[in-house]
């Protein structure tokens, strides 16, 4: 018996020390599947990137998560912005992420459908009437379930920025009606849901990534495009534009991303310092965002481009030619999601 004992005392020692060492070597990642170190706050270059300007919304919110960051430690995480894509495009700074050759972007959720095709629900057309019904959804159980899917892919999301309601411009003229779309060969984003629903409407989409496209609008190889107007007027747009018509067909969500090789790395303090600072400059971010939509529009007023609102009436028709499209990725990015997600909407715009 007391064999037993003196061995089960063995076996308890070398339990613990194992013990001991699986805790340093971490593995309460603040999302599931990651790792972390225990040695604290170390000095680190944190290199961000983003396809958007820095006098853009999201430029202002990435500056606003350096202040936070290189404040809460101490100064010793300095967080590098590199702006206007001067890294690449969405896709290509996502893979940088996944190969460890940088650490931080905040894309577009529409290019990653290729990669994690679930995020395409966000980019049905026409699915929020408002930015507070975004947030519920994105910030609630349907945003985070979607966050859970991108450690697979070496991806950590800690958060949803916004990018927000789309409108659309062009060369030819206003759009008022389903019809005006009829042969107008409209900018896309690399996004399926996308192409499918312009061309519903009887547009001629051309997909192509952010920064070719004020050379193709400039050079008419596309007639127009659809962006939020913050964006429309921090990229200029309106200076090879000649209509802007408000149609708020989609709402577009950016997701904050980190490196997982990179994520892996860092101690729960440090992991938890970007968790946070991703989520606070986030609300800023919003906030500023939904500001400025406001304050384009009036800025965009003054350069001259022509600017129409669409009638609720032309809008519910546009909502519901592309309805089949919507049917058609249901089934392919999972019923019981796009249900939920939909009645989820049902509860909050009632
Ligand atoms: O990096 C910038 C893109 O995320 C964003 O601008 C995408 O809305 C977008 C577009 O039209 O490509």
């Amino acid at each position: 018996m007391r064999k037993t004992a003196a061995v089960r005392k063995v076996i308890i020692v070398f339990l613990s020390i194992g013990l001991l060492f699986l805790s340093a070597c971490g593995s309460n990642g603040a999302q599931g599947g990651t790792k972390s170190n225990n040695h604290g706050i170390q000095e680190r270059i944190i290199k961000a990137g983003i396809g958007l300007n820095e006098d853009h919304p999201e430029g202002q919110g990435l500056l606003k998560f350096k202040e936070i960051v290189e404040k809460k430690s101490g100064g010793k995480l300095k967080v590098q912005t590199y702006f206007s894509a001067t890294l690449g495009d969405d896709l290509k700074m996502t893979e940088a992420l996944q190969s460890g050759t940088q650490e931080i972007t905040i894309p577009s959720t529409s290019p990653l459908v290729g990669m994690i095709k679930e995020f395409g629900i966000f980019d049905f057309p026409f699915l929020f009437n408002t930015a507070e019904e975004a947030d519920a959804i994105l910030d609630g159980p349907i945003g985070k379930k979607l966050l859970e899917k991108l450690p697979e892919h070496r991806l950590i999301g800690l958060a949803y920025w916004e990018n927000g309601f789309r409108n659309v411009t062009n060369s030819k003229h206003s759009i008022n009606t389903i019809d005006d779309f009829k042969g107008l060969k409209l900018r896309t984003m690399q996004n399926q849901v996308h192409i499918d629903a312009f061309k519903k409407l009887g547009a001629n989409p051309t997909p192509m990534a952010f920064s070719e496209v004020f050379t193709a609008l400039e050079s008419k190889t596309v007639d127009g495009q659809e962006n939020p107007l913050a964006t429309i007027k921090s990229n200029k747009y309106y200076e090879v534009q000649d209509y802007l018509s408000l149609t708020k067909h989609a709402y577009t969500p950016f997701v904050f991303l980190v490196s997982k090789k990179f994520w892996d790395s860092l101690s729960p303090e440090e992991q938890k310092i970007l968790q946070d600072a991703a989520v606070e400059a986030g609300k800023y971010q919003r906030e500023i965002s939904r500001q400025e939509d406001k304050k384009a529009l009036e800025e965009l007023k003054k350069t001259g481009i022509k600017i129409n609102e669409v009638s609720d009436e032309e809008w519910k028709k546009m909502a519901e030619a592309i309805k089949p499209v919507i049917d058609k990725y249901a089934k392919e990015f999972g019923e019981d999601l796009v249900n939920e997600m939909y009645s989820e909407l049902k509860k909050i715009s009632k």
